[in-house]
């Protein structure tokens, strides 16, 4: 069967490779499909192409959406229905898999949503769609029947990471991707090793893949990686692990294999600050880890525990000073406007963030995703409109934001601007990113890196 699968239009501040997307079109490849994809955050949206595409034999058509996005995702799935009723249209990934029900009734030209992790639920279903398999041998799918809809719990995660293809990356024009702030070595990609998170932090949307983690073996990785330098001359590897170190041996033992095979490449990832140490750091530098990025928050103890970030601001240093020693670059993320934080604890993070060894900082406002704990406190504090859009959640340095704490959102964005320019203007930053230069290409990367913050 040939499916079209499409990443919505929208903006970002980041424009990345499509992981879930190519790893649903790997899984279906398997299975003897023809996949396609249509990435409308990379290229621009163009009514008359989609349709002719659509025309070449598209029997299924598959869309994704994050919350943000959601609104564009159900426009196009009206769009298609509308000219092509005879297509059976899916939509999955985060948002209709936080609120399934809810989205199904918005979304008239959705037939079907597939909740969770796409790759074999949705071979499953093909299967379905062909007649070989029944309606109750389906995993985790939600569509309507007559006036009611029907929520199919799903059937378990993936345990086996190691049996999924990789991404179908020849689907997508990869060079043209941009994806993270700014790369030491190009041509850079990306790459995900492991899926659930067993943490709790509020704010924190991670339905398609729940609280169980699951991680790939160090030999699977070696051999993408291995593949992607060389077919495609990949320099770089920027991990999305939601925490990268959450299982040290296992990243001490893709080091090593990293050293032993000769790799060569450089890369970069993000974890929690209780996830490190100085053993596993220096491992992490040798094997060609030049950054790590931070889940830092706050700079107030009360506010990461209202968070629930299980971390503490001695663990903070104590990570911040270890990465350092190691000679690895820190990304540290923030966030502005918990509920509860006050103007003052505001400051207090911007300081900390300021007086931290770090080399950036991110500062995002909190935004409150549906399915998340943050969601219902800020519903039960009024503080969500009752006549709030699906679709209109902060993207990072959007105006139409909905503060959390005693701030008005004005304020909360000023607050945001103050962060951003109080870090990068400070002149002992300036001066230590001047000692650093060592090339014309330290010039080139800290600029391109400083402007890419100063978009968001
Ligand atoms: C890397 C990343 C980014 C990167 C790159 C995003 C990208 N295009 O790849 C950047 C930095 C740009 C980014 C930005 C944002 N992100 Co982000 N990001 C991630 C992260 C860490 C990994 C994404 C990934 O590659 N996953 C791996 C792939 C395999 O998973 P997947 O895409 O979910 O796809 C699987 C399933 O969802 C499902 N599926 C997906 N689509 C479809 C479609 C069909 C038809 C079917 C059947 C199944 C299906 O099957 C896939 C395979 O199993 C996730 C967390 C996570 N662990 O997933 C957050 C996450 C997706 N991001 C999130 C958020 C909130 C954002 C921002 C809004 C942040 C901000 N305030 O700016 C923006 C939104 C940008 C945008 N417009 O899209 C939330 C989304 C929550 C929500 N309610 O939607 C997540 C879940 C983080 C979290 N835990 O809260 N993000
Ligand atoms: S923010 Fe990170 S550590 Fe916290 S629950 Fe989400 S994925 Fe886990």
């Amino acid at each position: 069967m040939r499916i079209l699968l499409i990443n919505p239009p929208g903006k970002t501040s980041f424009i990345s490779p499509p992981l879930g997307l190519m790893y649903l079109a790997a899984s279906l490849r398997t299975a003897g499909h023809q996949p396609l994809i249509l990435d409308y955050l990379l290229e621009k949206f163009d009514k008359d192409s989609l349709f002719k595409t659509i025309n070449q034999g598209v029997e299924l058509i598959g869309i994704t959406a994050v919350s943000p996005l959601i609104k564009n995702a159900l426009y196009l799935a009206d769009l298609i229905k509308k000219n092509f009723p005879q297509k059976t249209i899916i939509l999955g990934g985060p948002h209709p898999t936080l609120l399934p029900k809810e989205t199904l009734k918005k979304a008239r030209g959705v037939d079907y949503i597939i909740k969770g992790e796409g790759e074999k639920k949705l071979n499953l279903f093909i299967q379905y769609l062909e007649g070989k398999k029944s309606k109750e041998d389906l995993d985790g799918v939600v569509f309507r029947d007559k006036n009611k809809i029907i929520d199919l719990p799903q059937k378990g995660f993936i345990e086996n990471l190691d049996e999924l293809p990789f991404p179908a990356r020849d689907l997508v024009p990869l060079k043209q991707y941009s994806p993270h702030l700014e790369s030491r070595s190009k041509p850079a990609t990306t790459l995900i090793t492991s899926r659930g998170c067993p943490f709790h932090c509020i704010y924190c949307s991670k339905p398609a893949f729940g609280n169980q983690f699951r991680a790939r073996s160090p030999e699977n990785i070696l051999k993408e990686m291995k593949l992607l330098k060389e077919t495609r001359g990949i320099k770089e590897l920027i991990f999305y692990d939601d925490s990268f170190t959450l299982d040290r041996k296992r990243i001490i033992k893709l080091c090593e294999l990293l050293l032993a095979k000769n790799l060569d490449i450089k890369w970069k990832c993000e974890t929690r600050v209780n996830l490190v140490d100085e053993e596993l750091l220096l491992t992490m530098k040798k094997a060609g880890c030049y950054r790590i990025g931070y889940g830092i928050e706050s700079g107030n103890q009360k506010i990461l525990n209202i968070l629930k970030k299980g971390i503490t601001i001695e663990e903070i240093k104590k990570a911040v000073k270890m990465t350092k020693k190691a000679g690895i670059e820190i990304l540290g993320y923030f966030m502005l406007g918990i509920p509860g934080e006050t103007e003052k604890e505001i400051k207090e993070t911007i300081n900390f963030a300021k007086g931290l060894n770090i080399d950036f900082a991110q500062f995002s406002i909190a935004t409150a995703y549906p399915g998340t704990e943050l969601y219902q406190i800020a519903q039960s504090q009024e503080k969500i409109p009752n006549n709030w859009e699906t679709g209109s959640y902060a993207l990072t340095g959007q105006k139409n934001i909905i503060s959390l704490c005693e701030l008005d959102s004005s304020a909360l964005q000023k607050y945001l601007k103050t962060a951003y320019r109080s870090f990068y203007f400070r002149p002992a930053y300036i001066r230590q990113k001047i000692k650093n230069i060592n090339s014309f290409s330290d010039v080139s990367y800290y600029l391109k890196g400083l402007k890419s913050l100063i978009k968001i």
